[in-house]
């Protein structure tokens, strides 16, 4: 019978139909013998091509060729699962090779930022102090205005604020975490004694600088309070932390919310106080800031500030992560690369 291109589409489909249909090897080699094999209808047409025009040649040809290697492939799949099926069926069992090496789970472990954040807040709850959470979308008020930053003052500039655009206008990605400290005042009278650690933004990138990090917040309000008592907590904060003969110091600064103010900074374990540029050449990295309440916060939470006195502290977690571990550049925390990963 001629070879046409019609035929041959025809020949296919029910080539293909009868492999789908078979349920056994012998109905799949009958199938196969019936439209593709030496003697099929499809290797017919193929072989009374020379009978016709050159062009309907090309046509037919290449036809014929696709075809037959369509119908070849779905054979082999089909006789593949056909083969395995019968197996099955004779064996009653999967085949079970006891002799293949096991697939390993690839145990996961918390990241190095995680770690050094459930680390810090061990350390102070060993101490006393009890952990509180506050919104990272926040008020104005809360992120600046009840800390003493007045609207349009100067101060603001020192952090540089990511604004959410709302109806009010006064919504931020919170620059900091001492908002907690004026949201847990506001809810309890002291004595007060938190923690408050928690994602922080800020539009800032270097090595030392990422735009989101982490920070932990600390407030202690009773009466009788002390920078004596603020500088030795966090002594034995550093103590704990890094370990004994790490040198740290303190540095006057300037927060609008805290009277007198303070920065720490911890020895660079990059170049051992040598100078280096994770550290600016200072030999030194600033880890927090501190300082004594300002009285003037306690008048926006209802505190008397003749009655109670306090500190409060915020610490870089990723300063702190990058200072244990010898950490060069901010930014390798966050590329989520395996490698460096899991060192931690
Ligand atoms: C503050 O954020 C104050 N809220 C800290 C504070 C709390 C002072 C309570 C007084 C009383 P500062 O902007 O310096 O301060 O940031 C605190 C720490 O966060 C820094 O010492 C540093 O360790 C870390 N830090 C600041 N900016 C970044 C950043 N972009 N990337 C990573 N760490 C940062």
């Amino acid at each position: 019978m001629p070879g046409t291109p019609e035929r041959i589409e025809r020949l296919r489909s029910e080539g293909l139909a009868a492999l789908a249909a078979a349920r056994n090897e012998s109905e799949l080699l009958d199938a196969k013998g019936r439209y593709f094999g030496k003697k099929g209808a499809i290797s017919e047409i193929l072989k009374g091509i020379g009978a016709l025009s050159a062009e309907e040649r090309k046509a037919v040809g290449a036809e014929a060729n696709r075809a037959r290697a369509e119908l070849e492939s779905v054979f082999d799949e089909r006789l593949a699962a056909i083969r395995e099926q019968e197996r099955i069926s004779r064996e009653g069992v999967e085949r079970l090779d006891v002799t293949l090496p096991g697939r390993r789970e690839a145990p996961g472990h918390r990241h190095p930022i995680s770690q050094t954040m459930a680390d810090i807040i061990s350390v102070f709850r060993r101490l006393g102090f009890s952990v509180q959470g506050g919104p990272d979308v926040e008020k104005d008020y809360y992120n600046f205005e009840a800390l003493n930053f007045p609207p349009e003052h100067p101060a603001r500039d020192m952090q540089d604020t990511f604004y959410i655009e709302s109806e009010a206008g006064d919504l931020v990605l919170r620059t900091h975490t001492s908002p907690i400290q004026i949201r847990t005042m506001e809810k309890t009278r002291p004595p007060v004694r938190i923690i408050a650690p928690g994602a922080v933004y800020r539009s800032d990138s270097d090595i030392t600088h990422s735009p989101m990090f982490h920070q932990v917040e600390g407030l202690a309000v009773d009466t009788g309070i002390t920078m004596g008592d603020l500088k030795g907590l966090l002594t034995e904060f550093c103590r704990m932390t890094f370990g004994p003969g790490k040198p740290l110091r303190f540095r006057p600064s300037y927060f609008p919310f805290t009277e007198p103010s303070a920065e720490v900074d911890i020895q660079c374990v990059i170049c051992l106080g040598r100078g280096c540029r994770v550290c600016k050449d200072s030999g030194w990295l600033e880890i927090l800031g501190a300082g004594m309440v300002d009285p003037s916060v306690f008048g926006f939470v209802g505190y008397d500030p003749e009655e109670y006195s306090g500190f409060a502290f915020g610490m870089g977690v990723e300063r702190i992560a990058m200072l244990r571990h010898g950490i060069s550049d901010i930014r390798l925390f966050f590329e989520n690369d395996i490698r460096f990963l899991s060192q931690f």
